[in-house]
C-alpha cells in the first residue's frame, strides 16, 4: 500500500467533496421516503438547486444538447439543479443514487436546459423528473422570494393523503388546527400549518402555480388526493416538514380507529407554544 498524506486523504474521501455529500442526503431521505411507504413504484420526486454550494459540476465531463422549456426561466440562466430522474424509484434513487439523479444545468438563454454528466459517465437516467416544470416553476419563485430555500420534495404520505379525502379534514383552517393538537412539536415545527391545494391533474401548470401561491405563506403544502410537497433550506429538512405533519395525521387516524375522537391540545396550549417559540 502507498503512503498517502491523510489531510489529502481526508479531502478525497467522497464524502468530502459536497457533491457526493448533497448526492448522499438525496439517497438517504429517499431511503426514507420508501420505508414509510410514501414512494409506491416511482412516485416522488427531489430537487435541489446546487450553485453556489458545488463549484462546477463535471468540468471535464459531458454536456448533452439543450432540451427545449415550455416556458423561459430567464433569471435562472446558468443555474444547476440536482434532480431524480424520470421513471425512477425512490428504493433505487436510495441504492444507485449515480444511476438515478442527474444534474441539470439551465441554458443562457433560460430556454431549455442541458444534462451534465461526469467524465466517466455511467448508465444514468436520461430525462428528468416528469414533475421538472413544476419543480422549476417553485425554484424560481424560492430563489427570487426565499433563496435560502434550495430544496423539494414532493411524496405521497398515505395519511395525508387520506385526510385529503374528507371533505371535513380538506379544509385548510381546521385540518391544521387538528393537526396542531395532536402533539405540540407540529406547531413548534410546521407553525403556519399545511397549505392545501384542491384537486389537479399531475404535472399541469396549474398545479405548479396554485403551489407557488401557497409556499407565499407556507413551507409544507397538501395537494388534495395526491400527495405533499415541502420546501426547504435542505432536503433533510424538507423531508422532516413533512414527517412532523404525518405524524399528526397519524396520532388523528389511530384515535379514530380505535373508535374515538382525539382530545387535541386547547386553544390555550397551542397559543402558549406559539408564545414561546414564535413570537419572541
Ligand atoms: O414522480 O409523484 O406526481 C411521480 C409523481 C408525480
Ligand atoms: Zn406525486
Amino acid at each position: 500500500m502507498t503512503h498517502q498524506d491523510p489531510e489529502q486523504q481526508a479531502g478525497d474521501h467522497p464524502a468530502n467533496d459536497p457533491l457526493s455529500h448533497l448526492v448522499a442526503e438525496i439517497a438517504e431521505v429517499a431511503e426514507y421516503l420508501w420505508q414509510k411507504g410514501w414512494a409506491e413504484r416511482n412516485s416522488g420526486n427531489i430537487s435541489v438547486r446546487v450553485n453556489g454550494l458545488i463549484r462546477e459540476a463535471f468540468p471535464s465531463g459531458s454536456i448533452s444538447s439543450a432540451t427545449p422549456l415550455s416556458e423561459p426561466f430567464l433569471r435562472m440562466a446558468g443555474d444547476l439543479y440536482l434532480v431524480t430522474g424520470t421513471g425512477c424509484r425512490m428504493r433505487d434513487v436510495s441504492r444507485e443514487p449515480d444511476k438515478n439523479l442527474l444534474m441539470i444545468r439551465i441554458t443562457a438563454e433560460g430556454d431549455g436546459y442541458e444534462i451534465l454528466s461526469p467524465p466517466e459517465t455511467k448508465s444514468g437516467p436520461v430525462v428528468p423528473t416528469s414533475e421538472l416544470i413544476s419543480h422549476l416553476m417553485i425554484h424560481r419563485y424560492l430563489k427570487e422570494h426565499q433563496p435560502t430555500k434550495r430544496a423539494i420534495v414532493h411524496t405521497h404520505p398515505s395519511e395525508l393523503i387520506a385526510l385529503s379525502h374528507s371533505p371535513v379534514y380538506k379544509e385548510e383552517s381546521l385540518l391544521n388546527r387538528i393537526l396542531w393538537g395532536m402533539l405540540p412539536e407540529t406547531t413548534i415545527l410546521v407553525p403556519e400549518g399545511l397549505g392545501v391545494i384542491p384537486y389537479r391533474i399531475t404535472g399541469s401548470s396549474e398545479l405548479a402555480y396554485a403551489s407557488v401561491n401557497a409556499l407565499q405563506s407556507h413551507s409544507v403544502l397538501l395537494w388534495e388526493k395526491h400527495g405533499c410537497l415541502a420546501v426547504a433550506p435542505t432536503v433533510m429538512e424538507a423531508f422532516d416538514l413533512i414527517d412532523v405533519m404525518v405524524k399528526s395525521a397519524d396520532i388523528l387516524l389511530k384515535c379514530l380507529h380505535a373508535g374515538f375522537s382525539p382530545e387535541g391540545l386547547t386553544d390555550e396550549q397551542i397559543e402558549e407554544l406559539r408564545d414561546r417559540f414564535h413570537r419572541k
